[in-house]
């Protein structure tokens, strides 16, 4: 089934936009044989995404064919080698569930979703917990944008990212001692944060499979566990959640998990990144290097365990 993008879901025209994207956009709301095409081809708006100056790197990008064959995705596995097992995930038609404490609930095709919003391309740094970093040019739209659509009630105090459920096409969801299916979040002051980033697409084209398509997460100011692949529900909650590691090993993989170079992890050091490719090892940067952007976030959440 089609779900027409209802009008608040519309964002307002920005006159950066590409005429591409524009004509695209005409003809998703135009309806008919034009919807059909549009959502035939969700790559085209991301072909021509324009990217985002605001984002800078201080570091190589990291090159497509290592950074899609070196992924964490437990669902395919628990080796770093899950890019073909990846490709089984049926990621289209894929429909979101946007619900919880929210004026607009929705549930609508991931095609629908990315046409409502205005995509762009990011130069993001990514660090996991492992020590692995990375840099990849992202496309995809402003989390807060989304927020804002679906209208916070004043009780959300949670956004919460689950990730597909199935079993069949993800044989390590047979085991029964993870708590399937993925689970993250962040506080709605965090998922208001111009960093957090929904990705749709990759180095200029709809997202590989081992990225976490068709819809991932981006917070890279925390470690890359936090940013949920394959997400199939966005839910607006008051209480906080118990996350997919940390009710896994709550000692070692908590809710905050802001990168800090000087509180080490339970059996590691957090001083280095080794970036992936190279193999080059960098010195790892408060908040991954976007301190300026998120550090004010935590005013006041001192005591909390924001390192883990
Ligand atoms: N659904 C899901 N999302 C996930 C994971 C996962 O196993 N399943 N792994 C996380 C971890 S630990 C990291 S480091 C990043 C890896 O993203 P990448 O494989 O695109 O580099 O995805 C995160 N998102
Ligand atoms: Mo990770």
């Amino acid at each position: 089934m089609l779900i027409r993008t209802p009008r608040r879901w519309q964002l307002p025209e920005r006159e950066a936009t590409p005429e591409s994207v524009f004509l695209d956009r005409r003809a998703f709301l135009g309806g008919g044989v034009a919807l059909g095409l549009t959502i035939a081809h969700p790559a085209r708006a991301q072909n021509g995404a324009p990217r985002n100056g605001a984002f800078t790197l201080d570091r190589e990008l990291t090159p497509e064919n290592v950074s899609s064959r070196h992924n964490n995705y437990f669902e395919f596995g628990s080796t770093k080698r899950i890019y073909t097992a990846a490709e089984a995930l049926q990621t289209s038609p894929w429909t979101v569930k946007i619900d919880g404490l929210i004026d607009n609930p929705r549930e609508l095709d991931v095609a629908d979703l990315i046409k409502s919003m205005q995509v762009e391309e990011r130069l993001y740094r990514h660090r996991c917990v492992e020590t692995w970093a990375m840099a990849v040019p992202w496309t995809g739209f402003a989390l807060k944008a989304l927020v804002a659509a679906a209208g916070p009630k004043p009780e959300a105090k949670f956004v919460v990212f689950e990730s597909f459920l199935d079993p069949k096409v993800a044989p390590s969801q047979r085991q029964t001692w993870y708590p399937w299916p993925y689970r993250e979040a962040l506080t709605i002051a965090e998922a208001g944060a111009d960093l957090a980033f929904m990705v749709t697409g990759a180095y200029g084209k709809p997202l590989h499979k081992s990225f976490g398509a068709p819809l991932r997460l981006a917070v890279p100011w925390k470690y890359g566990f936090k940013s949920a692949k394959a997400i199939r529900r966005i839910s607006f909650v008051a209480q906080r959640p118990k996350t997919f590691w940390e009710a896994v090993q709550p000692e070692e993989y908590g809710f905050w998990a802001n990168v800090n170079p000087e509180v080490p992890h339970a059996r590691w050091s957090q001083a280095q990144d080794r970036m992936l490719g190279t193999g080059e090892m960098r010195p790892t940067r408060l908040f991954n290097g976007y301190a300026e952007d998120v550090a004010g976030l935590y005013k006041g959440l001192e005591r909390e365990k924001l390192w883990t």
